[in-house]
This record gives C-alpha cells, structure tokens and sequence, in this order.
C-alpha cells in the first residue's frame, strides 16, 4: 500500500495558570490579555475558572512557545510581588 506522506506536527503543550490567596483577579485578567491576546471578557472567563477550580488552561502552544509564555507569566508576577504560578503540561492525543 501506498503511505501518505508523513507531515509530523510539532508536540503541544497546555499553559496552565493555578489558583493562589493572594494575586489580586485583575493582575490575573491583565496577565491573561497581555501574554495570550484574550480580550477583556475570555481573559475574566479564564480566571474565574482557575479561582474555582484550581487550576485552568490559558493557551495551547508548541514547546518553546508554551514555556516562554509560561516564564512570562511567572516574571511578571515576581516584578509585581505577586505569588501567580504557571506550569506547562504535554498534550497527549
Ligand atoms: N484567587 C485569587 C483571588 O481571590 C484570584 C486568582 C485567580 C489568583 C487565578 C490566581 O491563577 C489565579 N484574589
């Protein structure tokens, strides 16, 4: 049998956001439409979902993109003495 042509797609990773006591909801709203481009209204719809599940998906991305995204997160908040946490986790399909 003929074999299509392999186009392999690079792995993909989860950013995910966890839920702390102490980021205030708008630096979380911020952050989300700063680093991942959400408007205002999917942004806050993110952030609730992580403040009462625990943790969320912000964004869905290759590798290197999904880490630097992630560092991002985690940078901004240590500028502003927040304790906001990111993790990256592989996509599994
Ligand atoms: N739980 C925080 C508060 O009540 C808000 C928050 C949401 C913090 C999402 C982190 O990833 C987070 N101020």
């Amino acid at each position: 049998l003929e074999q299509e042509p392999q186009v392999k797609e690079p792995p993909m990773y989860q950013v995910l956001l966890l839920n702390d006591d102490y980021t205030p909801m708008e630096f979380v709203v911020y952050v989300l439409q700063h680093i991942f481009n959400h408007e205002h209204e999917k942004a806050t719809q993110i952030m609730m979902a992580v403040h009462s599940r625990g943790k969320g998906v912000c964004g869905i991305f290759p590798k290197e993109i999904a880490e630097m995204k992630s560092h991002e997160i985690i940078t901004m908040a240590q500028a502003h003495e927040h304790p906001l946490i990111s993790e990256i986790e592989p996509l599994t399909d």
